[in-house]
């Protein structure tokens, strides 16, 4: 084994021991296809008291946009973010609703966006309250390369693009109301 060989062996084993619950292709981009495009709709919990983590309580997909578009107007939930895998809202999406209403202090986050989605976000949109984003690198919100509080109005903000650090590298994130 070659020396570069042995260092990637060597850090691949050590990302495994921390999130072998992950699929091989969890940490490279092109692993997984978008094509056809889908839309998705997850409803979630808020973060509880002693928790860091939403709870997921259902989610579906769709490859068209009238299916999408019907199962959000039937969803139950407050419309909390979208993101997107192309840059100014594109390709495709990611809706997310809550269950415990806007967006307060706790928020709501996602210690691990899924292996779909995992280094694939380049925009995204808020809504309700949401007005602050982090992003982080890793799994359970580790390595911050994306934040922004207090952004947009109270009702919420567009990224038309997480920019050059962010961009296809968000793993973990977290969205809050920095005033209630
Ligand atoms: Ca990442």
């Amino acid at each position: 084994m070659s020396t570069m060989a042995r260092i990637f062996a060597i850090a691949a084993s050590g990302f495994f021991a921390v999130a072998s619950f992950q699929p091989a292709q969890a940490e490279t981009t092109d692993a997984y296809s978008f094509t056809p495009e889908r839309h998705c709709l997850f409803l979630v919990e808020g973060i509880s008291s002693g928790e860091e983590e939403s709870r997921i309580l259902s989610y579906e997909c769709h490859t068209d946009k009238d299916s999408a578009r019907q199962a959000q107007q039937a969803s139950s939930g407050t419309h909390l973010m979208t993101w997107y895998s192309g840059q100014n809202f594109q390709g495709s999406s990611y809706r997310i609703q809550g269950t415990s209403g806007p967006c307060d202090r706790s928020g709501y986050g996602f210690s691990n966006v899924g292996s779909v989605w995992n280094n694939r976000i380049s925009s995204f949109k808020t809504y309700n309250r949401c007005n602050s984003v982090s992003g982080y690198d890793g799994f359970n919100y580790a390595r911050d390369i994306y934040v922004c509080v207090a952004c947009g109005s109270s009702s919420g903000y567009s990224e038309p693009y997480v920019g050059n650090v962010a961009n296809n590298r968000i793993s973990s994130l977290k969205m809050w109301n920095n005033w209630h």
